[in-house]
C-alpha cells in the first residue's frame, strides 16, 4: 500500500482550576495545606511589589533598563514552590518570582538590574543557573543539566523557563529534540505572555498551541491557565513526578499576559490596544488567588495588611542594602572590553567622567 495514515498517539490537555473570578473547580482542586497556600500568596505579592518598586527605581534613574513581570506571578511561583532544594531551575530574564523563592536576595536582584556583576552571580548553595538574557540560550542548559542528573542516577529534576518568542529559536528545537531522545528529567515551562516585544503570539508560529510542539519531540505537552497558580502548580508537579520516576520530559505552556511594557525602553501603546490590556487585567492572577484564599478562610483583611507591611519592609531593606554597597566607579564600564581601548571610547569615557563630576555623582573612588 503506497499511501496510508500513520497513527500518532497524541493529546494536548488544557487545565484551569480557578475561574476568572477566583472560584474553584472542587473536582480539580489540589489538596494543599494552609501554610503552603499562604506562602504561595505571600511570594506572589512580594514578586508584584518588588516589580513595582524596580519599575520606580528605573524611572528615578537608580537602576538600568528593567523588564517588568506584572501579570506573570502565578507562572513563576506555581512552577517552583513544589521543588526540592536539590532540584535545579533555569531562568530566562523575567522570572524574579522564581529567584525570590529559590533564595536570591532582593539586594542581588536589584544589583542585576542595576548592571552590577554581583547581581549575575548565583547565591551560594542555590541550584540555579545565572539569568539568561540571550533569548532561548538557556534551553540547552536545561537539557544538559537534566541529562547529567540522569547519568548520575539522581532523582532530581530541572524546571526551566522560556518565553513564547523563545520557542522560535533554534535552541528550543535542539534542546527539546535531545531531551526527548535521552528522556531527561526536565520540565520546560513556556511563559506565553502573548508578546515577544512587539511580535504577537499569532505571528510567532502558525501552530494552534505551543504545547503541541512537544508531540514532535516525542513527549507530552499541556496548556495551562498561567494566571491560575493552582493550575500551574498541579501541571508542573505532575510533570515533576513523572520526571523523577524516569518517565522523561514535559512541555508546559502557561497562557498568561505581560500587563506592562516589554522593558522600560519600550512603549507598548505603539503595538497593542488598551482594550486588550484591560481584558487581561480582569484575569490578574493575584486578586484571583486572593479571592480563593479568602473564600477558603485562609486569608483575611488583617493577614493581608500584615503581609503588605512585612513585604514593604523587606523591599525597603533590600533597596537600602543595595544602595549602601555601590562602591564602584561607573566610569569603569569602559574598561574591561578591549585590551587597548579605542580612541572614540576613550573620548566617551572622558566625557562621561566629566559629566559625572559636573552632576556631583560619586565615582566610588
Ligand atoms: C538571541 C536574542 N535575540 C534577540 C534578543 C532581543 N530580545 C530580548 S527579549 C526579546 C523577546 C523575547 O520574547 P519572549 O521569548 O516571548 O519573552 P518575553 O520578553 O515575552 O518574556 C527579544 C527579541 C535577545 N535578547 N536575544
Ligand atoms: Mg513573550
Amino acid at each position: 500500500m503506497p499511501r496510508r495514515n500513520i497513527k500518532i498517539e497524541t493529546r494536548v490537555e488544557y487545565l484551569s482550576i480557578l475561574d476568572d473570578r477566583g472560584r474553584v473547580d472542587t473536582a480539580l482542586e489540589p489538596k494543599l495545606d494552609g501554610d503552603l497556600l499562604l506562602y504561595m500568596y505571600r511570594m506572589m505579592l512580594l514578586t508584584r511589589r518588588l516589580d513595582e518598586r524596580l519599575l520606580n527605581l528605573q524611572r528615578q534613574g537608580r537602576i538600568g533598563t528593567y523588564a517588568p513581570i506584572r501579570g506573570q506571578e502565578a507562572v513563576q511561583i506555581g512552577s517552583v514552590v513544589g521543588l526540592r532544594k536539590s532540584d535545579w531551575t533555569v531562568q530566562a530574564f523575567r522570572e524574579p518570582g522564581v529567584s525570590l523563592h529559590r533564595g536570591w536576595s532582593i539586594n542581588r536582584i536589584i544589583k542585576f538590574w542595576g548592571g552590577y556583576e554581583e547581581g549575575c552571580a548565583v547565591p551560594e548553595g542555590v541550584n540555579d543557573t545565572p539569568i539568561a538574557v540571550p533569548v532561548a540560550s538557556q534551553l540547552p542548559h536545561i537539557t544538559g543539566i537534566a541529562w547529567g542528573m540522569k547519568i548520575r542516577k539522581k532523582d532530581d529534576v530541572v524546571v526551566g523557563f522560556v518565553g513564547d518568542g523563545g520557542t522560535s529559536e533554534g535552541d528550543f528545537h535542539e534542546a527539546l529534540t535531545f531531551a526527548g531522545v535521552f528522556k531527561v528529567p526536565a520540565v520546560f515551562v513556556i511563559t506565553n505572555n502573548q508578546w515577544a516585544i512587539s511580535i504577537p503570539r499569532h505571528k510567532q508560529t502558525a501552530s494552534k498551541t505551543l504545547a503541541q510542539k512537544a508531540v514532535g519531540y516525542g513527549f507530552d505537552g499541556i496548556q495551562v491557565d498561567g494566571n491560575d497558580v493552582l493550575a500551574v502548580y498541579v501541571a508542573v508537579q505532575e510533570a515533576v513526578d513523572r520526571a523523577r520516576a524516569g518517565k522523561g520530559p514535559t512541555l508546559i505552556e502557561a497562557v498568561t499576559y505581560r500587563l506592562a511594557m516589554h522593558t522600560t525602553a519600550d512603549d507598548p501603546k505603539k503595538y497593542r490596544s488598551d482594550e486588550e490590556v484591560k481584558k487581561w487585567e480582569k484575569r490578574d492572577p493575584v486578586p484571583r488567588f486572593e479571592k480563593y484564599l479568602r473564600d477558603k478562610g485562609v486569608l483575611d483583611d488583617k493577614t493581608v495588611a500584615e503581609l503588605e507591611e512585612d513585604i514593604a519592609e523587606r523591599i525597603r531593606k533590600g533597596v537600602a542594602e543595595h544602595e549602601a554597597t555601590l562602591d564602584v566607579n561607573p566610569v569603569e564600564c569602559f574598561d574591561y572590553l578591549y585590551n587597548e581601548v579605542p580612541a572614540e571610547l576613550e573620548d566617551q569615557r572622558a566625557e562621561f567622567a566629566a559629566a559625572l563630576e559636573r552632576e556631583g555623582v560619586g565615582t566610588g573612588d
